[in-house]
């Protein structure tokens, strides 16, 4: 199932905010407690019903590490929209710096926040945390910090909600997820293709480092025995 309206967006955020989660809970509707930390990224592609008609958001979820350079431009690049996440349970300071990453890494491939469409999301607000001040954040970032709780199936629509609105205009809602699938529509293969390429020779180059560090470890202890 496919749409003209359609958007690629990338989610990004502090390690262990509840990125993944998220995207599976409005997958499956269901909750992951297990912490698997995501590498590399995942894709999703999201089809929202809406009263402009069927919506396709290409969501790309990228690991919580810095993302290599040449990935990180591609990806900023082909991206319509970017959701930032954060983590309730967190400090204001450990989000703010996040945030404030993220900033500085668009702002390196001469995109500044403001000039494209994005959300910011405070995830986990089902627990107490006396250590963060969401006015404080709003405040620095001048825009709303989005409050849901996958756990608690609460607000897990508004970040597409906002986006969309962005997108095409507050007249535009969004009435019900159609459906969701692994698969990138056919516009962002390329890029996703790419990007892949890009990984899988990166994990090529790791092996080849690992067995030649392996080996040159072995020639040594080899030396040490014979000694
Ligand atoms: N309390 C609470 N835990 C959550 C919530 N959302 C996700 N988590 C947990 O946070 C952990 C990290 O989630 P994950 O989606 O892998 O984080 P990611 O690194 O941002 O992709 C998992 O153990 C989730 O069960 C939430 O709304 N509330
Ligand atoms: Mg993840």
């Amino acid at each position: 199932m496919s749409s003209d309206l359609h958007f690629t967006v990338l989610l990004v955020g502090l390690p262990s905010s509840g990125k993944t989660t998220w995207l599976k809970h409005l997958e499956f509707g269901e909750l992951t407690e297990e912490y698997y930390p995501t590498h590399g990224f995942k894709s999703r592609s999201i089809i929202l019903r809406s009263s402009c008609g069927p919506i396709t958001l290409d969501i790309l979820d990228v690991g919580g590490k810095p993302l290599p350079t040449d990935i990180a431009k591609h990806f900023y690049q082909q991206s319509d929209g970017i959701i930032f996440f954060g983590d309730y349970s967190k400090t204001t300071k450990n989000n703010e710096q996040c945030f404030e990453y993220y900033r500085q890494d668009l702002l390196n491939y001469h995109i500044r926040s403001n000039d494209i469409n994005h959300v910011y999301v405070l995830n986990k607000i089902d627990i107490d945390n006396e250590q963060i001040d969401c006015g404080e954040l709003e405040k620095t970032r001048n825009r709303e910090m989005i409050q849901i709780s996958v756990k608690n199936n609460l607000a897990t629509i508004l970040p597409l909600t906002s986006l969309v609105a962005q997108f095409l205009g507050d007249d535009c809602k969004i009435t019900s997820v159609l459906g969701i699938s692994p698969k990138p529509e056919p516009k962002s293969q390329i890029s996703f293709k790419l990007a892949l390429m890009r990984i899988n020779e990166n994990s090529r180059e790791l092996t080849r480092l690992k067995s030649e560090s392996m080996r040159r470890t072995k020639i040594l202890l080899e030396g040490v025995w014979k000694r």
